[in-house]
């Protein structure tokens, strides 16, 4: 006989949530209210707070499961209202099948998360629960009898995924339930009667490593929730979840019970020195508590930071290694003892493809990182401890090109109104390292400012590791415009490389702060004149505390849980309250800056040069004339090589045409259209192509600053580059090419050609590579909506898919008459 839910209770002394008739009635509208609300949104599909579905059948069962999944970052966006805030949710008809945990956060996360804010809106008890490292598994039962086991958003086969969480989860729990004489069906069947989803980790290294090692006994499904399947979060205490995990053999959730919050944080903070509770690792601790105003659950979570953000970069620097090799490693906090480890690992890691592809795969990562602490002979947080002492390692590093070749790059962007002291703390850091920042500021541009500011403060970083962009950046549009323009436009330094920090003047809205009002429009009267476009006996008082009062209602405050603000790597809080406070943001960012950038070695000057530096930046006076943007390079759109004889080609095509119609049909259709092109060419690299491709991005930068630069300067100074112009390069390269195959498509006609040689004008090679995978001349399209560069996707068909319908072909002979020679390489503008 199978069990139930009685049996459950009377065996075991689990307490089950009993519901009445009238509420079951009540919690399954809200349920169909829920799910009919989600699949409008679905079909909505809104930009902010929109949702996406994924269908799939249960194992073993015909019933169809959806999983529903809002975008991460609306979850805390106080923009959005989310129709629900579980995290995992399942349904089938209109019913809730499986109901994760309402979202929680870190302690002190986000402003909202802040400890006085969680001690202030909750009530004890508050349960400490052992967070386990694995991945979250959602079990529920079914009317049919059936359990359903899903992993965070997806449950049942699939053949698109390398890695079924859910279905290797439900193995283990096979082998688990196996062991206590007891079948899935039991526990779906107890499940379905209490209408609630299980909540467990799934933590087994031979599977997936996380952080925490899980091997052999520790292995397997650790239960650390019990959801009723409503809208309403609701769980139960974790003495049941544990008594019923006992019976159906999980592992447990420990815990410890506080009844104040005090208490709570006061435990933190004493065993946060070991990272440990009751002698075992652990990463951290989800707290159960309550909701003050409404006594609903509340959880929130605790991690500790180290060592398990040294166990991360440790992870993420090896996995580098793997893909990228030594000389691009991305290194975070503990920079040196990652290079240490490296070293370590290295020679294991050597000609031994198995274990690399483990490693990405996420295995051996525990195993390799316990090798090199026992090597050591520290442990993992004596060794962070002893860091510092490892600064020689950077120099030898350095010796072997190691992760240094491209150094890191930080733009300093400021937040703030007029008069907070942007351009004085500016002066203070430039003064003080005026080998390592650069400032640049928005007012000293001449109008309209267009490209300059920031492809100024790239200009700067050529030299310098660090620039201000000194602009109130008051608003979310105007942050969003400053990262685009610096994706745009940075050409030279790898987006990982580059480092945004943001120099947060404003904490709180400034239209109410009657100080910060009184203190800025003091020092801007003072100022006087000394601006660059305010003027004080020009534009009078009134006009100036408009202007500033302008800025004030428009800040929006940064919010790092969203574009734009997200991109920010480091967010430094500053304060505009005293007489001083420029002198004090300037120590505040120098600190600052000496924690995140430490590959700058910033020195900690002395208050006297602090002072100094200081007195100098009050009396700064700006320049009178105002920057105008030097004449730049002119890049190509791109790189072609030039038929110089399109005549003589299309000749040898109408030859070929009489003899092989079926096979020059579109050629001949686009012919008598008069849609054949007059100019013909073979790109080589286009400028569009670097967009979200890092090596076109490399060969760009490689054709237009290394191998043409000399060319585009001798061209750029002799000629007007107007749009659809275009030049041969004066040195005089030149290519040899075979015509391969004609491919034409109802819309365009091309030939596909093979590159034979590439070479200066006196015949030494020259080491370029293509940027299109199918070099080839569009001959001509059907109308000006098409795109010659469609040829590249006509290419694609044929060659990698091999697709034939609607497509002709014809396959050029590979003799002499087919190959064109001394071609001259031009840039197209
Ligand atoms: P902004 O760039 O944010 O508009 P600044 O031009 O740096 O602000 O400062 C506005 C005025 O306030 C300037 O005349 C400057 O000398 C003065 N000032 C800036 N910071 C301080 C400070 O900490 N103490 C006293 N005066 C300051």
């Amino acid at each position: 006989m199978s069990l139930t839910a009685q049996d459950v209770s009377e065996n075991t002394g689990f307490r089950p949530i009993l519901v009445t008739e009238e509420e079951k009635q009540r919690t399954d509208n809200e349920a169909a209210r829920l799910i009919e609300g989600l699949e409008e949104l679905v079909k909505k599909n809104p930009k902010r707070g929109g949702v996406r579905e994924f269908s799939n059948s249960v194992l073993g069962s015909d019933i169809v499961v959806h999983s529903w999944r809002f975008n991460e970052w609306d979850y805390s966006s106080n923009k959005v209202v989310l129709p629900t805030y579980a995290r995992g949710l399942f349904t089938s008809g209109n019913k809730i099948i499986c109901r994760g945990y309402e979202k929680f956060y870190n302690l002190n996360e986000f402003q909202g998360m802040n400890e006085d804010v969680v001690a202030e809106s909750t009530i004890g008890p508050y349960t400490v629960t052992v967070k386990s490292n694995g991945c979250i598994i959602f079990m529920s039962g079914l009317s049919d009898g059936n359990l359903v086991v899903c992993s965070k958003h997806s449950t049942g086969m699939r053949t698109d995924v390398q890695k079924n969480h859910a279905l290797v989860a439900e193995q283990a729990l096979e082998r688990q339930l196996e062991q206590k004489g007891l079948s899935k069906k039991d526990l779906a069947k107890v499940l379905y009667e209490l209408d609630c989803t299980a909540v467990a980790e799934f933590c087994d290294d031979s599977f997936e490593e996380h952080v925490l090692e899980y091997k052999g006994e520790k292995a397997g499904l650790y239960l650390h929730g019990l959801n009723t399947n409503t809208v309403q979060f609701k769980t139960y205490p974790i003495e049941d979840v544990n008594k019923f995990g006992d019976l159906f053999g999980f592992k447990p959730t420990n815990f410890i019970r506080f009844n104040t919050f005090e208490e709570t944080a006061n435990y933190f903070k004493s065993i946060s020195e070991t990272g440990s509770f009751e002698g075992e690792q652990v990463e951290g601790f989800v707290v159960r508590c309550f909701k003050k105003d409404k006594g609903q659950d509340f959880f929130f979570k605790y991690k500790f930071e180290e060592p398990y953000l040294l166990y991360r970069e440790l992870r993420e620097v090896t996995k580098q290694l793997i893909k990228k090799g030594t000389q691009n490693i991305n290194f975070g906090k503990h920079k040196l003892i990652c290079m240490d480890y490296l070293k370590f690992i290295m020679p294991i890691l050597h000609d031994n493809k198995e274990i690399q592809d483990q490693y990405l795969n996420n295995q051996n990562v525990i195993e390799l990182r316990k090798m090199y602490f026992k090597a050591k002979g520290r442990s993992d947080l004596e060794t962070i401890d002893h860091e510092l002492s490892m600064s020689s390692l950077e120099e030898e590093m350095r010796s072997l090109n190691f992760g240094t070749t491209q150094p890191n790059r930080y733009v300093l962007v400021t937040v703030s109104t007029i008069g907070c002291g942007k351009t004085t703390t500016s002066k203070i850091l430039t003064s003080l390292f005026p080998d390592l920042i650069g400032h640049i500021q928005n007012d000293n541009i001449r109008r309209p400012v267009g490209d300059k500011l920031i492809s100024g403060a790239l200009e700067i970083l050529v030299d310098k590791p660090v620039v201000i962009v000194d602009k109130n950046n008051h608003q979310f549009r105007e942050r969003r415009w400053l990262f685009n323009e610096f994706s745009h436009l940075n050409e030279l330094i790898p987006s990982s490389k580059l480092k945004f920090i943001c120099l947060n003047f404003l904490q709180s809205p400034p239209k109410m702060d009657q100080r910060l009002w009184k203190l800025t429009s003091s020092r801007i009267t003072k100022r006087g004149d000394n601006h660059q476009t305010i003027k004080a006996s020009r534009d009078g008082s009134v006009k100036i505390k408009k202007i500033m009062g302008g800025f004030v209602s428009r800040f929006q405050m940064v919010n790092p849980h969203k574009e734009p603000d997200s991109n920010f790597n480091l967010i430094i809080d500053l304060k505009v309250d005293t007489e001083n406070s420029s002198l004090e943001n300037a120590k505040r960012i120098v600190s600052q800056l000496q924690s995140f950038a430490q590959d700058l070695h910033i020195k900690t000057p002395t208050d006297e040069q602090f002072n100094l530096a200081f007195q100098k930046a009050l009396e700064y006076k700006p320049p009178e004339t105002k920057i105008v943007s030097k004449p730049r390079i002119c890049h190509p759109l791109y790189f072609g090589i030039r038929i110089s004889d399109s005549k003589a080609l299309f000749n040898q095509l109408n030859t070929l045409a009489e003899t092989n119609p079926e096979c020059f049909s579109s050629f001949l259709k686009l012919s008598a259209a008069g849609r054949l092109l007059s100019k013909l060419h073979v790109t080589m690299i286009h400028v569009g192509s670097r967009k979200g491709n890092n090596n076109n991005k490399k060969l760009w930068n490689k054709y237009n600053k290394k191998i043409f630069k000399t060319d585009l300067e001798k061209i750029g100074a002799k000629n007007d580059l107007k749009n659809g112009t275009s030049f041969d390069l004066p040195s005089g390269a030149s290519a040899d090419i075979r015509l391969e195959k004609l491919c034409s498509s109802n819309d365009l006609c091309c030939i596909k050609v093979e590159i034979l040689k590439l070479y200066w004008h006196e015949g030494d090679p020259l080491d370029l590579k293509l940027g299109n995978a199918f070099p080839h001349i569009t001959l001509g399209t059907r109308s000006s909506d098409i795109k010659p560069f469609k040829s590249n996707s006509l290419l694609e068909s044929v060659y990698e898919f091999g697709e034939t319908s609607g497509i002709e072909t014809f396959d050029f002979k590979n003799s002499e008459e087919n190959i064109i020679r001394q071609l001259p390489i031009a840039a197209y503008y």
